[in-house]
């Protein structure tokens, strides 16, 4: 449909359109039917009950003193996004290496007071970092018999681990495919679960700001990333091009809900684009406190309020009903792996305008060719079912670009010619917390 909706003014297209979305209709319906929509939602609780009891185990640890400890400090050089996704990195090889996570956020650019003036601690039994041996992380072989391992941020880390997006752990690798679109989200999403549970007066401020903003369902998130990341690591684009997609997604919705206002959620850090969208789209709701856009400017940034303002924006960001962003930006990709907390599977809920889903700093993205493809022109790479692509971009006018590993030639190929590539790796499974689980179940 996005790629149709490139070339309008076209009869022919337009109708392309109105088939895909009902097609989209249908699929909705099937995944829905027969008590599959229930079981799903059941699995995914599940599974997600499961991840954050293996977590809770590893984070609390009945001896502190005695317990192994990867340290991991908050403060990379770089925003509340991309330091969140730093302390996820951290986690994730915390959980591989059976390491319980010590987070040090003291003098956090954002909050002087550090991680639990917003957050609950990682722990309640074990923040220390005190141990017998201390050293960097040189491996978890060399490691093994050092208590505290201190990690670097991950541009640096040698050797590099198995541990890292966009791998899922074998143990859950079935029933994640099973249940979700795309598992190395989900698994990154439980992550950022665990790390974003508010302190109470967080929580409340959320409960106050969505009524005062009157956040209501339906609703689509749009995030627009401008300021000091526009023409240096992302591209301008106008509002226009987030409310074409906009528009086309409450077109999908109208099919299965009545849409009483076409209602939009905008977080950006530009406060001139609140007024601008009000003007030129009138017959839609924009819910944005301007204020939040004011204190995320470069002057503003590090503060408490504005911290509180986009822990804010990435929350109702991830309580829409779809979000259209850039993927350059780790904001928008924070509010997405929330999203995937929140639903089943939602990992179809999002117009990226720029990148595809990734996490930075992860290992190789691969996808598998499932169709053979021929080259239309010297642009074009070929395709033989099986073979495999490194991908790095969508062109989102049907067209990838990648490198196939086979030939060695990198360039162009349809989209749909290939499936995503997903790792799994051998993770540790916690028996003792699943058991501890399970007597709590029954
Ligand atoms: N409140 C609010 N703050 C924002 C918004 N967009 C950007 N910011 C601020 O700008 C920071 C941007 O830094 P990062 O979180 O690293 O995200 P990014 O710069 O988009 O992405 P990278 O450059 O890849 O790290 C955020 O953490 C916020 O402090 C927004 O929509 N709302
Ligand atoms: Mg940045």
């Amino acid at each position: 449909v996005h790629f149709l909706f490139l070339i309008v003014n076209n009869k022919v297209i337009l109708k392309c359109a109105c088939v895909c979305r009902s097609i989209m209709t249908d699929l909705y319906y099937l995944s829905q039917a027969d008590g599959v929509g229930e079981w799903r939602t059941k699995e995914a609780k599940d599974l997600s009950d499961l991840v954050q009891n293996r977590i809770t185990y590893l984070q609390n640890p009945p001896d502190c003193s005695k317990a192994r400890k990867l340290v991991c400090n908050i403060n990379k050089g770089c925003g509340y996004g991309c330091q969140l996704h730093h302390v996820v990195y951290c986690f994730m090889i915390a959980y591989g290496t059976e390491r319980t996570l010590i987070l040090e956020s003291h003098n956090w650019r954002y909050a002087p007071g550090g991680w639990e003036t917003v957050f609950l601690p990682v722990s309640n039994t074990c923040s220390d970092r005190a141990g017998a041996t201390t050293g960097h992380w040189s491996g978890e072989a060399h490691d093994k018999d050092v208590q505290v391992v201190e990690l670097p941020i991950v541009d640096s880390l040698h050797p590099r681990p198995p541990y890292l997006p966009l791998a899922i752990p074998e143990d859950l690798a079935p029933r994640l495919h099973r249940l979700h679109g795309d598992p190395s989200v989900w698994w990154v999403s439980q992550f950022v679960k665990y790390l974003v549970r508010p302190q109470t007066w967080l929580e409340k401020e959320i409960q106050q700001t969505t009524a005062k903003l009157g956040f209501k369902h339906p609703i689509i998130g749009v995030h627009v990333r401008r300021t000091d990341k526009v023409g240096t690591e992302a591209a301008f684009h106008p509002i226009e091009e987030y409310m074409l997609h906009v528009e086309e997604q409450f077109q999908n919705l109208a099919r299965r809900v009545h849409i009483d206002k076409k209602r939009v959620y905008l977080a950006t850090d530009d406060p001139s684009l609140l007024q601008e969208a009000k003007t030129k789209y009138p017959d839609y709701e924009f819910i944005s406190d301007n204020s939040i856009s004011w204190s995320a400017g470069l002057h503003n940034r590090y503060t408490e309020n504005s911290l509180r303002g986009v822990i804010l924006d990435i929350h109702f960001l991830s309580q829409t009903d779809f979000l259209v962003c850039t993927f350059s930006s780790q904001v928008c990709r924070v509010a997405y792996e929330i999203m995937q907390t929140l639903h089943p599977d939602a990992s179809s809920f999002f117009y990226s305008l720029d990148d595809i889903y990734y996490f930075g700093g992860q290992n190789a993205h691969n996808q598998i060719a499932i169709y053979p493809h021929q080259p239309r022109n010297s642009e074009d790479i070929p395709l033989e079912p099986g073979d495999v692509i490194g991908v790095a971009g969508n062109h989102w006018d049907g067209y990838s670009k990648g490198i196939n590993r086979k030939l060695g030639r990198t360039g162009l190929y349809p989209s749909y010619k290939v499936k995503e590539k997903i790792e799994t790796v051998k993770y540790p499974t916690y028996p003792e917390a699943d058991k501890l689980l399970s007597s709590q179940k029954k």
